[in-house]
């Protein structure tokens, strides 16, 4: 006979005993948590600094960062605060007065711009494929910049009529179209062959594009272009993309203040993918469609991946949480359902600080992207067993900053970790 009674949450120490244990973030798989890469040479042998952003989401910073983990050159990561979020680092000013990133230092002489630093870093170690200044690859250079103007005049124009939202999706489709050209002209899934320096440039935008057109257009770029979705797939087959990679909710919400505002078309299916976006269930297409944002199934890691890194940070997370320390039951109930998947009724009332850390877990900064859909899932599992009320919601992410994420709070509690993985 089945019991009636609803599960107990696990204690903090049976979940901590089910927990991955800590990878390597020296020498493991590419992740956005290390800071300090050496791929099997000493440490004596660093000569690179990247600076890049504390939550992954500069596209700047991405292309630097997946060019030197595909190259295997060894480089110590020092993070800066983004203007959307915190105040950026007195020193990093000090260092580059404009507060922009990325930034690199190679054997001692500071580098901006992005593109400066990945033709500097193939003059000092060599190229990734065919050179940047190779007249094929600096056609494609160009026609990622096309892609991208395009991809703005569509989603960053406030108020478009029906009108001007169909030439928008026309131009994008347009330059999209070219890209799946590229790619399909090829020997390989890639724009030149194998991965080179041309595919590391496309990847960033490319990445938010998939992610922002179908949040705030409801169109989904692999399926209209299945060229992209293999250049995808063969991208996803790789740790150094996946550690780079971030997922649709991320982006839906870290673009916004990036770009200066991004606008939805308002239409049955935006608003659909939207709300699957933003709440579940996910992956946000049904049945046997493929799924938008990855290729990979779930690793059977998933949710203990998830657990550990709440684990890792749950006194900040407690303090943070607009529950605050009454956060403590609700969150091992959320855990325990991660863990069992049997869902674990939380406390009346916990419904809006569960929804809460459900909108914030963000994607590779936190943890994998199947690792975090696990996550938001048992917290909204949870969340939907509030006794008061089950629908309610946490405090809305805003649009106009992300000052929600800053990360302080965090360095605060790790000091010894503090510009180290967090
Ligand atoms: N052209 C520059 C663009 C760099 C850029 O726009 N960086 C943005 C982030 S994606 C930035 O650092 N903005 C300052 C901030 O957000 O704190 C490059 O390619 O490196």
């Amino acid at each position: 006979m089945e019991s009636c009674v609803p599960p107990e949450p696990l204690s903090w120490e049976a979940l901590q005993a089910l927990a991955a244990p800590e990878p390597d973030l020296v020498e493991g798989p590419t992740s956005a948590r290390a800071s300090l890469r050496l791929f099997g040479q000493p440490e004596s042998a660093v000569r690179v600094t990247l600076y890049r952003d504390h939550h992954a989401w500069c596209p700047y910073c991405q292309k630097v960062w997946l060019w030197l983990e595909e190259r295997r050159i060894p480089y110590r990561i020092r993070k800066v605060t983004m203007f959307c979020y915190g105040e950026k680092e007195a020193w990093f000013k000090r260092l580059v007065p404009s507060g922009m990133l990325p930034a690199l230092e190679l054997d001692g002489r500071l580098i901006t711009e992005s593109d400066r630093i990945l033709e500097a870093l193939e003059q000092a170690f060599g190229t990734l494929g065919p050179s940047l200044k190779e007249p094929r690859v600096m056609q494609l250079r160009q026609l990622e910049r096309l892609l991208f103007r395009a991809w703005c005049q569509w989603l960053c124009v406030p108020g478009l009529s029906e009108e001007q939202e169909r030439r928008g999706e026309q131009s994008f489709d347009q330059y999209a179209g070219l890209m799946a050209e590229a790619i399909t002209s090829g020997p390989g899934p890639f724009l030149l062959g194998d991965l080179s320096s041309a595919d590391v440039v496309f990847v960033p935008y490319v990445e938010r594009m998939n992610a922002s057109l179908a949040y705030e257009k409801g169109y989904l770029l692999r399926r209209r272009h299945p060229p992209i979705d293999r250049w995808f797939t063969a991208l996803e087959q790789r740790s150094t993309y996946r550690g780079t990679q971030s997922d649709f909710h991320t982006h839906a919400h870290d673009l916004p203040p990036q770009m200066g505002g991004c606008h939805a078309s308002g239409k049955p299916e935006q608003q659909r993918l939207a709300s699957r976006i933003d709440h579940g269930p996910w992956p946000i297409v049904d049945g046997d469609q493929s799924d938008p944002e990855t290729s990979q199934s779930e690793p059977a890691d998933a949710a203990t991946v998830a657990l550990a890194r709440v684990l890792k940070h749950r006194p900040t997370l407690l303090l943070r949480n607009p529950q605050s320390q009454a956060f403590e039951r609700p969150l091992r109930c959320a855990l325990s359902t991660l863990i069992s998947g049997v869902p674990c009724p939380p406390p009346p009332g916990s419904a809006p600080g569960l929804r809460y850390l459900r909108d914030r877990i963000s994607v590779p900064r936190d943890m994998p992207l199947h690792a975090a859909r696990r996550l938001r899932q048992a917290l909204e599992a949870v969340a939907s067993l509030d006794p008061q009320g089950p629908g309610r919601q946490g405090p809305a992410i805003p649009r106009l900053h992300r000052r929600d994420q800053d990360p302080l709070p965090f360095l605060r509690s790790q000091p010894a970790l503090a510009g180290a993985g967090q």
